[in-house]
């Protein structure tokens, strides 16, 4: 039999529905007299609302703020000191906060029927000063996005000490300024729900584009005011979360509404224009940051204040606290020293909410550190590999706990950036930059180390203010008469392979084939509860519990099965699909299944205890997570001329534990790369001073598309983690990391010689010309 259990290759279950367009997304649902919803978006960053004004005879078709009876805003709650709750209504009540807002809805036959609806609406605002940067935000006189707060600010607060010692000691002090982005996160399916009363369950069906179904059930229980028992939450296919689908959106809860109060069904698909403009926002980070090091570059510490403009609303569960928080905590990445403070602030602005995306602070945090390390490199006059070499945590330290408490659990960092620099050729580079290119472009290397920490336990989550996140899974696992296995679980499946890499848990235990393990999610009526798919926990966590269950199941399976093999349960072994006795005789699962469902007179009295069906909870012995890494390390060519940049070759050295399915680890790494290197290039949100957005289609926001993805090579590296089923560690996340840093370092290596420096991104055409064009007046 063919191993298909951890560590197997073992080709994706899912891809043969998802690449033939076979399987069902919310969009593809048709309900017979499902009526369309059309969200009118307010025009104005930030106005008082003077009236929402119905055309005459449109009935209960359009509906606005005071309509939805019974319904409560989005309010996320966060224990961390000065933290401000926010109300997010699903229709906008007294003020609008960005453009995009929800005022109102019409509901129609089909959608254009619905927009059609929206345009005879008349609504009248009167414009109030917009908000728009963290500076206007944070003034003194700053006009309030919440009428109640005394200032704009969502979250303030001071991570680590004063870094006195590393002042008074340091032979290099590096200062500067960092800016990423603002971005959306474009997921190929965009956001969408349909929502209907099920009259023989007796409960209204909400099935939603997203991450975590049985979180968003807990916050439509909250938001409409009624029994959880009374919500199912499917999610079908997702096409592609990121973060995005992570959060309880207005739209969901408008629409839920609808069907709750009118027993019928309803829908709304976000459009992409929707995404661009309304979508909620990501990574914009802003940074001053002093390090200090001595003269072979040796870190002693850091002074960093971060700034996170975090928009209008504070995301449920996620808070508008978390990006910011993480930042403080995370900037230090895989470096040892010993002293650091860092001043967090999240300003509300009018602008949207700003949500987790892959990554989560870590892609803004990687960009500052890498920088910075680069940038001591150039002061002390050595290479950026040898700075990092000092200072990065080595192997013999581990495990290891850092300057803000991060376990690091295990790993060889310096080891694991090595390989990067031998694969990616760098003395070759180095040889190569010093006769000219013929085309005139300018070569340049560059390298970046991130942790990745992934399944947080509760204690890492309540760190950030979120009291309530649990750091458990569950799974249920039932073999099947006929011999094959049924495995449930709460979390989502968003195009990360689960249903491929859950089975090859179970298969690895059980010894059955994967072929034969139906992997079942998305459905809070069949599933345990789970928290989701998020922050990289999922092969962890419910990996973990399929581990476990599997093992209840095989106990199960060896009590059934030792009497016709006529030996003690403790002599049966699970091998080769098949369950062995002691002297060669063996059943199929199937018989297995025949004797318990279908023979109970064939078992000995008193053995129908419980059956061959198991829900097991799982939880990693540690509550602090555990920390993949990888090093990028990349060549770029760029030409002075245009500012335009080219990928020429991209190494990626990844630890992520013990491995379940390396193919997919690299897809995985590869596709948030490829996000990443979209981060470091092109995408950008912008706004004009008075809050418009200005990319409002994908012609101005740009994404990078095969054309723009190098040919990316991935090493794999595996220390496996002590805290954890099999050792595994999550690793959705991580490509996404670095690409930032690592593509801009080697920008500036490129410049070097011009005198450029950037600090900033995306590194667009425009932007690199400017600086040089600016270098050569200087
Ligand atoms: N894996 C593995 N061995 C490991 C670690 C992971 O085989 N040692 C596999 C897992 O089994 C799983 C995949 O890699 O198939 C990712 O696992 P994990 O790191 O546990 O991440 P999650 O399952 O929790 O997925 C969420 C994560 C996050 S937080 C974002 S954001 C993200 C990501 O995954 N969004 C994605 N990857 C994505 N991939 C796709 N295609 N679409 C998204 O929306
Ligand atoms: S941004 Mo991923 O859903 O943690």
């Amino acid at each position: 039999m063919n191993k298909t259990g951890i560590g197997a290759r073992v080709r994706r279950l899912e891809d043969d529905r998802l690449v033939h367009g076979r399987s069902r997304y919310v969009g593809d649902i048709k309900m017979p007299g499902m009526c369309d919803v059309a969200f009118l978006r307010s025009p104005l960053a930030h106005a008082r609302i003077k009236a929402v004004n119905k055309p005459d005879g449109c009935g209960n078709r359009i509906l606005c703020a005071e309509d939805l009876e019974g319904v409560r805003p989005i309010v996320a709650e966060s224990t961390l000191p000065s933290y401000r709750t926010s109300e997010h209504w699903p229709l906008a009540r007294d003020k609008v906060r960005f453009v995009g807002e929800p005022v109102a809805m019409a509901i129609g036959r089909n959608r254009a029927e619905a927009e059609d609806l929206l345009e005879e609406i008349d609504l009248r605002l009167e414009a109030l000063p917009p908000v728009i940067t963290p500076a206007v935000s944070m003034a003194e006189d700053a006009t309030l996005v919440h009428d109640q707060w005394q200032d704009n600010m969502f979250l303030q607060l001071s991570v680590g000490q004063d870094p006195a010692d590393a002042r008074d000691n340091a032979e290099v002090v590096i200062t500067r300024e960092y800016r990423t982005a603002r971005q959306v996160m474009n997921p190929m399916e965009g956001k969408g729900v349909v929502a209907w009363w099920d009259y023989r369950d007796g409960q209204l069906v909400v099935t939603t584009s997203t991450q975590v179904p049985h979180v968003i059930r807990n916050g439509l229980a909250r938001c409409l005011g009624i029994d959880e028992a009374l919500i199912r939450v499917i999610a079908p296919e997702v096409g592609g979360g990121f973060g995005y689908k992570c959060v309880l959106q207005p739209e969901e809860i408008a629409v839920a509404w609808l069907a709750w109060t009118r027993r019928k069904p309803f829908r709304w698909l976000e459009d992409r224009r929707e995404h661009l403009t309304a979508g909620a926002n990501t990574r914009e980070h802003h940074y001053s940051l002093t390090a200090y090091a001595d003269k072979r570059g040796r870190l002693l510490g850091m002074d960093a204040e971060v700034t996170v403009d975090v928009g209008a609303y504070s995301v449920w569960p996620f808070t508008a606290g978390l990006e910011a928080a993480q930042a403080g905590g995370n900037l230090p990445g895989p470096y040892d020293f010993r002293e650091y403070r860092c001043q967090v602030n999240a300003p509300a602005t009018n602008k949207p909410p700003f949500t987790p995306y892959r990554g989560v602070a870590r892609p803004g945090v990687c960009f500052a550190m890498e920088l910075t390390i680069d940038a001591i490199a150039r002061e002390v006059g050595r290479e950026p590999w040898e700075v990092r070499m000092e200072n990065l945590v080595p192997a013999d330290a581990m495990p290891y706990v850092n300057v803000t408490n991060k376990h690091y659990d295990s790993g060889d960092y310096p080891g694991s950036l090595m390989i990067a620099k031998d694969e990616i050729r760098f003395d070759e580079i180095r040889e190569r930059q010093k006769t000219p290119e013929p085309d005139g472009r300018l070569i340049g290397v560059g390298f970046a180390t991130y942790t990745e920490q992934s399944a947080h336990g509760s204690k890492v989550f309540a760190q950030w203010g979120l009291a309530l996140i649990p750091g458990y899974d569950e799974a249920r696992m039932k073999l099947t008469p006929d011999g094959g296995v049924e495995v449930r679980v709460g979390i989502q499946s968003i195009g990360q392979g689960l249903q491929t890499t859950l089975a090859q848990v179970a298969s690895e235990i059980l010894s059955i084939p994967v072929d034969r393990i139906r992997v079942l999610m998305g459905d809070t009526g069949t599933t345990p509860y789970s928290y989701g798919a998020f922050a990289s926990r999922g092969i962890v966590m419910a990996g973990g519990a399929v581990s476990r269950a599997a093992e209840a199941l095989s106990e199960r399976i060896r009590i059934v099965a030792a009497r016709p093999l006529g030996c003690a349960p403790e002599q049966v072994r699970l091998q080769d699909d098949r369950v062995q006795g002691p002297d060669g005789n063996s059943l199929s699962f199937a018989e297995v299944g025949r004797i318990w469902y279908l023979r109970p007179d064939e078992l000995p009295e008193g053995d129908r205890h419980g059956g061959l069906e198991v829900t097991e909870a799982y939880r990693p012995k540690t509550d602090q997570g555990v920390f993949s890494y990888a090093s990028h390390a990349v060549v770029v060519a760029v030409d002075p001329d245009t500012g335009k940049v080219e990928l020429l070759d991209y190494v990626i050295v990844e630890d992520a534990g013990t491995v379940v399915n390396p193919m997919i680890v690299e897809g995985q790494t590869i596709g948030g790369a490829v996000q990443g290197i979209g981060s470091a290039l092109f995408e950008e949100v912008t706004y004009d001073d008075q809050g418009q957005p200005l990319s409002s289609t994908l012609a101005d926001y740009h994404l990078p598309g095969a054309a723009e993805a190098p040919h990316i090579r991935i090493q794999h590296t595996e220390s496996p983690s002590p805290h954890t089923a099999h050792g595994i560690k999550g690793v959705g996340e991580g490509g996404a990391i670095a690409p930032g840093g690592a593509i801009v370092n080697a920008i500036n290596d490129a410049l070097a010689g011009l005198g450029v420096e950037l600090n900033q991104i995306p590194a667009t055409p425009e932007r690199i010309l400017k600086a040089v064009l600016s270098a050569r007046a200087a």
